[in-house]
């Protein structure tokens, strides 16, 4: 059983209650529809707003599209679409999340009151690990091969569990050296991140042991995803089902967050779910 206390920033989560549901916000400009950082600033807060009342536990803020093949994002740019919306959401009394991979990002998130750092590359950049190290921020830990730009085109691993296992195993080491409490680490395998549909489903059935293995707690983010297209033959837009089941799935192997795009969705799934599993 892993530690059940997460410690994020100004937030404090009893991780045996139940699975908490992490937001996603985009602040991208392709996630909204016609420019301006104005109407960007009033979309993102309006979807906040909704997340709350659809009863979200953390919003996840992203401002460097990762898809796959996208370029990356200069430091600059990034933080002017971050940055504001942290401003913006920050008393709103819900912890928020940045998604990000760059130090300077973190540095400026973290000082404005962000609560939780989520990298999609382990925390891997120089610099990262002390940028993140002096705070009480969360912190996920997530699992990628390669880079945005060429994780998908030729996966390959011998053990895909073992790897990522040990993979993890590595980052956390490396925060718990630099002094990071193990209260603030989640730890998350990257579904879609340089892994084709099998190596996703193995990793997926794997949640359980890999939270065991290592004593910290999963964060999984399937919604949406392609695996979620290729087990279901649905396109994007029709992978709520698919998505619902997906984070069900996550749960059942013990994960403790679920990234998804569709809160108000996933919080009745969870509630119907945790109803019907009374363990605590
Ligand atoms: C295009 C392709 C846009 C993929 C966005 C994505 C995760 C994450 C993302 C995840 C954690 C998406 C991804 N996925 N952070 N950020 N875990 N911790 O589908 O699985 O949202 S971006």
């Amino acid at each position: 059983m892993s530690r059940e206390y997460l410690q994020c920033g100004r937030f404090g989560f009893d991780l045996a209650k139940r699975p908490l549901v992490m937001g996603i916000l985009n602040v991208t400009p392709d996630s909204f529809s016609d420019g301006g950082r104005h109407h960007a600033l009033e979309f993102a807060v309006e979807g906040a707003e909704q997340m709350i009342r659809d009863g979200v536990d953390i919003i996840d803020i992203g401002g460097e599209s990762t898809r796959p093949g996208s370029p990356s994002v200069p430091v600059e740019e990034e933080l002017r679409r971050v940055m504001p919306v942290i401003y913006a959401l920050r008393e709103l009394g819900v912890p928020l999340s940045i998604d990000t991979c760059k130090p300077e990002v973190m540095r400026e998130a973290i000082i404005a009151g962000a609560d939780m750092i989520n990298d999609i590359n382990g925390f891997r950049a120089p610099g990262a690990l002390e940028a993140v190290r002096d705070s009480d921020c969360g912190l996920c830990v997530m699992h990628m091969q390669g880079t945005p730009q060429d994780m998908q085109a030729q996966p390959d691993y011998a053990d895909v569990v073992g790897e990522v296992t040990a993979f993890l195993r590595a980052r956390c080491d490396a925060l718990i050296a630099e002094g990071v409490a193990r209260e603030r680490i989640t730890i998350d395998p990257g579904f879609g991140f340089g892994k084709t549909v099998a190596h996703n489903v193995a990793l997926l059935r794997s949640i359980s042991n890999m939270q065991r293995e290592l004593g910290l707690p999963v964060l999984a983010g399937l919604s949406r995803k392609s695996m979620i297209g290729a087990i279901t033959g649905r396109p994007l837009d029709e992978r709520l089902a698919g998505s619902l089941g997906g984070a069900l799935a996550a749960v059942a192997q013990g994960a403790r967050i679920v990234r998804v795009h569709d809160v108000a969705e996933t919080v009745d799934a969870l509630k119907v779910w945790q109803a019907g599993t009374k363990n605590n």
